[in-house]
């Protein structure tokens, strides 16, 4: 039986993610989901350190064998390509200290819970939101792991024989103002980090539910004004935060909500950018959100061919985008537009299409991806069924090495052209970002 001690690191993988050009900030920023669980923990008396592998590839377990012996737990969350860390890293954690419970949280093992756990040696999965579920599971952790674990809804959890268990869902929380007020601090405990930007959002969850996507949250929920206002406030005075990167997957779910933060953001000297759906939006809206500090809004415009977009999404003519990047142009604030390469459907002549509009909108900032079933969404549960992909944690394998690869061709067109498309994307991105 271990000593019981209140130490738990908190691990961030390495990831083989690129970033926009000058958006590489982001992944040494402190991650809101983790900054809130640590929160958490902390108000329970445990003494949280975070591990930040994101930028550091070698060496990494043999660094943190030193710190092993004081820990009552391991936390790990986890990204889209975390699965090939997860396997290596718990496996020689366990070699090193075998009763040490590792707690898993975030989008990866939220959307494939059973083909982690089956693979590493992880104790625990937390499914999606997860600060109601910690307080719950930690204290047991202190006991023998007890029967009271099968109490502990929104997880996953290996019984004693190493059989994987799932305990019924949790509700999601009603009221995210329930949650402690969110603070970044602990980003810079131990590893003397400095920051002036920060990723942060203002609800969590989305009303859509467009077939490529996973949702780790359900139900759209909303800090209120105050809290919205509370935390940045803090932020501005803590860290004095230069910039704000408003991670929503839909900020502009309600035009009223964006105004709200704009009046809150005209007060203090932060520039911003956000994430939107390209429909909804006016030039009044986008005035008030430039007055306020926008710089840039990044808009998931996946396709311009009418017949897909009704097949991925719901109720976005390829009019709209085309309005909204021009009335966001007009306003003067930066364009990012997200396309998809590889998308069921699209022929050679959409792909000319879609390069053409590109290079005619000199102001838009064109970032293109691959079309790939992530892990949860329906889309993946097609491919599953479709035999695309046959081995499920080979797949994850395959997304460790990164997500800009193509990985499943799903249109008719030839790779070599997909990836002759995804080239000339990526040249315009980089040419505009550079002048
Ligand atoms: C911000 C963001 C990013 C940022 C992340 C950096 C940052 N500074 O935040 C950047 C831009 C780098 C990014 C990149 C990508 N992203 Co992203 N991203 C998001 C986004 C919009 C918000 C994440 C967030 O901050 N949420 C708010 C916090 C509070 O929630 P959270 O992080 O999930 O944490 C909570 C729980 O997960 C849990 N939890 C998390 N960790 C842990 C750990 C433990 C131990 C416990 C107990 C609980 C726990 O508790 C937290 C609090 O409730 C999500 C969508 C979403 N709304 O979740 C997509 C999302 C996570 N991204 C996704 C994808 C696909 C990508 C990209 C592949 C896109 C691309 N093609 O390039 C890359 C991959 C990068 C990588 N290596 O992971 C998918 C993942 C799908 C999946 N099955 O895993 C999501 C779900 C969006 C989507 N549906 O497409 N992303
Ligand atoms: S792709 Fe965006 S709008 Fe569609 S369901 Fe996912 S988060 Fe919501």
């Amino acid at each position: 039986m271990r000593q019981f001690s209140n130490k738990i690191y908190f691990i961030i993988p390495p990831t083989s993610h690129r970033l926009i050009p000058g958006r590489e900030f982001i992944l040494s920023a402190p991650l809101e989901g983790v900054c809130s669980i640590s929160l958490v923990l902390g108000k329970m008396g445990y003494n949280v350190e975070i591990v930040d592998y994101r930028r550091c590839q070698k060496n990494l377990i043999r660094d943190f064998e030193r710190s092993l012996s004081d820990a009552c737990a391991i936390c790990i969350t986890t990204t889209i390509d975390s699965f090939d860390f997860l396997v290596n890293f718990t496996r020689h954690v366990k070699q090193l200290q075998k009763d040490i419970p590792i707690v898993l949280g975030g989008s990866l093992v939220s959307s494939s819970p059973l083909v982690v756990l089956k693979n590493t040696e992880a104790d625990v999965a937390v499914i999606g939101e997860g600060e109601s579920t910690v307080k719950e599971l930690f204290p047991l952790f202190g006991e023998k792991v007890s029967h009271k674990i099968k109490e502990v809804k929104g997880i996953y959890y290996k019984d004693s024989s190493g059989k994987v268990l799932k305990n019924p869902p949790r509700k999601h929380l009603t009221n995210l103002d329930n949650l402690p007020v969110l603070d970044f601090g602990i980003w810079t405990i131990n590893n003397g980090y400095k920051f002036d930007k920060i990723s942060y959002s203002t609800t969590r969850g989305c009303p859509w539910n467009c077939f490529f996507c996973f949702k780790p949250m359900q139900g759209l929920r909303c800090k209120s004004r105050e809290r919205i206002e509370e935390e940045i406030s803090n932020a501005k005075e803590k860290y004095n935060i230069k910039e704000i990167v408003f991670t929503d997957s839909t900020f502009n779910f309600s035009s009223t909500h964006i105004e709200s933060i704009c009046e809150i953001l005209q007060d203090y000297d932060i520039k911003w950018t956000c994430m939107m759906r390209a429909q909804n939006v006016n030039q009044s809206l986008l005035r008030k959100m430039k007055n306020a500090g926008c710089k840039s809004i990044r808009y998931g415009i996946e396709t311009l061919n009418q017949d897909i977009l009704t097949s991925l999404k719901q109720g976005i003519q390829a009019s709209d985008i085309e309005n909204t990047i021009n009335m966001t142009i007009e306003q003067g604030i930066k364009v990012v537009g997200f396309f998809m390469i590889g998308l069921p459907g699209a022929t050679e002549e959409s792909l000319i299409k879609m390069i053409d509009f590109v290079e005619k909108k000199k102001q838009l900032i064109p970032k293109a991806f691959y079309f790939i079933p992530l892990p949860g969404s329906r889309l993946y549960g097609s491919a599953l069924r479709n035999s695309l992909i046959k081995d499920e944690s080979e797949y994850l394998y395959l997304l460790s090495q990164g997500t800009d690869r193509l990985i499943i061709n799903f249109s008719n067109i030839p790779e070599h052209k997909l990836r002759k498309t995804f080239r000339r994307m990526e040249a315009i991105m980089k040419e505009r970002l550079c002048s």
